[in-house]
């Protein structure tokens, strides 16, 4: 993993002068990939999130997943009030199916929380008849504190918690799982499919994007734990990550080179001078490994990209 000292960014940006860059067309996941804001009956609010970039990419199946290694208070610095503690989560993006898994607790006060992915952009699919979705949740509340619990979609009575959408959020797919009830020092779950099997048409017009959200107020010091699944399925084929489109950019060419270098000599910035994208893009010979052992293949695909 370690890279040559003898190489530089400047031998590899002076084989590159004189490549063109040319376009590949592919999906796209945006900066952010989670959300959350949280607030209070008090007031407070506080928000959190997650850049692409600390997620890990499977480069054999373009899969892209993020865990939480540990919970995390969601503060409200001004007031130095945890509105809620989101005890663990994960993201796992397979083409075009977003799956989250979460545990939050809510803080001293009723919380609300809001919980929304990163959009897949596809850049327009326009035969929708022909595509297919697939929504599932399980949701589930405990009470902690012995006074019961309960958790509740947002917005107009009997919204499902979990928001499967297309179109910026502008379009749902579905909602699902509305409302969950339990008793003192008891759990209950809510679960819901649509459809029932299998996938249905999505039924919309042009679609250009995806994701879901969960939006829900939950009672003081309770706990509510999703499990969620938004597929969408189509005619085409939809490439997540591009090997070497090192800025992310969705064009491989030569302005790729600056980022395939940092990845390669300088990984630990790699992050910050790219946070929208992702260092492991530069393993383009598939080994798992951001090395020297790249460089050929990079070289190949814009000598190829320059055609
Ligand atoms: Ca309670
Ligand atoms: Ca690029
Ligand atoms: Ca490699």
């Amino acid at each position: 993993m370690n890279p040559s000292p003898a190489f530089s960014s400047r031998t590899m940006k002076s084989l590159m002068v004189g490549l063109l860059a040319s376009s590949v067309a592919h999906a796209g996941i945006s900066r952010v990939v989670l959300e959350l804001q949280v607030s209070d009956t008090s007031g407070a609010s506080a928000s959190w999130s997650i850049d692409v970039g600390v997620g890990q990419r499977d480069a054999a199946t373009d899969s892209y997943d993020w865990i939480l290694a540990q919970p995390v208070p969601i503060e409200d610095i001004a007031r130095g009030e945890v509105v809620a503690t989101m005890v663990d989560c994960s993201l796992s993006v397979e083409g075009t199916n977003i799956d989250v898994n979460f545990t939050l607790q809510a803080g001293s006060r009723d919380t609300t929380a809001v919980l929304t992915t990163g959009l897949l952009e596809f850049g327009g699919v326009e035969d929708s008849d022909q595509q297919l979705g697939r929504a599932t949740a399980a949701i589930s509340v405990t009470d902690l504190n012995g006074d019961s619990a309960l958790l509740r979609g947002l917005g107009t009575p009997g919204t499902g918690a979990f928001r499967a959408r297309f179109n910026d959020g502008a379009t749902r797919f579905t909602t699902l799982v509305s409302q969950v009830f339990v008793g003192a020092f008891s759990t209950a779950a809510g679960f819901q499919n649509d459809p029932a099997v299998g996938y249905r048409p999505v039924n919309s017009t042009t679609v250009l994007s995806m994701d879901s959200e969960l939006a829900f107020s939950l009672t003081k010091f309770d706990l509510a734990s999703a499990t969620t699944t938004f597929d969408f399925i189509g005619p085409r084929q939809f490439q997540l990550f591009n090997d070497g489109d090192m800025n992310c950019d969705a064009i491989f060419g030569i302005n790729d080179i600056a980022g395939f270098v940092t990845a390669l000599i300088d990984r630990d910035s790699y992050p910050t001078v790219y946070p929208d994208c992702l260092a492991d893009l530069a393993d383009v010979d598939g080994d798992q490994f951001v090395s020297v052992g790249d460089i050929s293949g990079f070289v190949t695909m814009l000598a190829a990209a320059a055609q």
